[in-house]
């Protein structure tokens, strides 16, 4: 909680005073308020941090981007620190919902990679609100049994998968899931029917959405967060998800001992690499407690560990040697250089296209 608010409360305290405090959010006391992904820290990444600073903290997690936005844009979220990706904190940072980060005060700040670093400054110029954190491909994640009792020999490394519908069709009844991520599955559209993913031709979003739409019949869902136990228990067969996800879903399913197995492909075709980063709500009413979960996060070993639980590529030149030697290793998780070859990374569009872009996901979720 904020100082002015505490000293609010002590002088007049009525129920009011303190709704208005918490502003839209669910702050209760005086925490931390992390907003993450599910499943994007390793399990004790936030109770380590209290036990060394006494920090209380909570995290709540969204499962779209476009929920974030939403929810900063509005003000009054009550988060301190939070995790856009690079395009999302682009549009954050000129609607000035983010505040600026003093890297001076981040002792670790040295240990990011500073190609990253110049990638992620293409959307935030100077580096001066988003602290890279993790990258990423969006790709097909399946299960090789179920898949291959329909489709023997099936293509699992190419969006054919989804697109072609005479073999999406075959993968309806054991279940196709999809994130709900329109700056992902768009511009990964595109790019498979031979167009720009970025394109701003007249008509080009609407081919795009005419694939899509032969999809739609197929997907069982697109709650980004259930694809993971999803597809570690065989509810689904066939998804487009995030990397470190499918990794993830394989290591549950390793756990459980539940004979399913669940594989990662980077499309053929190519697809998008993203990435994501750390910041700071324009009105978090704990900035400086923010400030010291980035610095504990951009400790090699802290941030080591996040990867080596949820199989995602930090910005963190100093971890990598800290990072378990089978994900360092891992092609799906650190592509190699004729796979990125082939990656677009995520770009934002001009507003008109990007309103366009939001009609199109609009129509797709609804299946018209
Ligand atoms: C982690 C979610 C990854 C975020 N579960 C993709 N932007």
């Amino acid at each position: 909680m904020s100082g002015s608010c505490r000293a609010f409360l002590h002088t007049i305290v009525i129920a009011s005073a303190a709704a208005l405090c918490a502003g839209n959010g669910a702050r209760a006391g005086d925490k931390l308020f992390i907003y993450n992904f599910s499943d994007y820290f390793a399990e004790d990444t936030v109770s380590n941090f209290s036990k060394r600073t006494g920090i209380d903290a909570r995290v709540d997690f969204f499962d779209s981007l476009e929920v974030l936005e939403t929810r900063l844009l509005a003000g009054g979220s009550g988060f301190d620190v939070t995790f856009p990706s690079a395009t999302v904190g682009e549009r954050l940072v000129q609607s000035g919902a983010l505040k600026p980060i003093d890297v001076s005060a981040l002792k670790n700040y040295q240990n990011l990679d500073t190609s990253l670093l110049k990638l992620v400054a293409e959307h935030d110029p100077g580096n001066q609100y988003l602290v890279p954190y993790m990258w990423l491909t969006t790709g097909i994640a399946y299960n090789p049994k179920l898949v291959e009792e329909r489709v023997g020999g099936a293509p699992t490394n190419s969006l054919d998968m989804f697109f072609k519908p005479e073999l999406a069709r075959k993968f309806q009844d054991c279940g196709i899931g999809i994130v709900d991520a329109p700056n992902e599955v768009i511009p990964i559209a595109l790019n498979y029917l031979g167009l720009d993913p970025y394109s701003t031709i007249q008509g080009d979003l609407e081919k795009a959405k005419g694939l899509l739409l032969t999809l739609r019949p197929y997907i069982r869902h697109m709650q980004s967060g259930q694809l993971v136990a999803d597809m570690a228990s065989g509810q689904l067969c066939l998804a487009m998800m995030w990397s470190g996800d499918a990794g993830i879903a394989a290591a549950r399913a390793e756990e459980a001992k539940n004979g399913i197995a669940v594989n990662y492909s980077i499309p053929k075709e190519g697809t998008i690499i993203s990435f994501d980063t750390m910041a700071i709500p324009g009105d978090a009413p704990d900035p400086e407690e923010a400030l010291a979960f980035i610095d504990y996060v951009l400790e090699p070993k802290t941030v080591a560990d996040i990867s080596n639980h949820v199989f995602y590529a930090n910005a963190n030149a100093a971890a990598t040697a800290l990072v378990d030697e089978a994900i360092r290793t891992d092609p799906n998780v650190y592509p190699p250089e004729d796979v990125r070859a082939k990656l677009f990374v995520d770009k934002s569009l001009p507003p008109r296209q990007a309103r366009e872009r939001t009609r199109v996901w609009t129509a797709f979720r609804a299946g018209n």
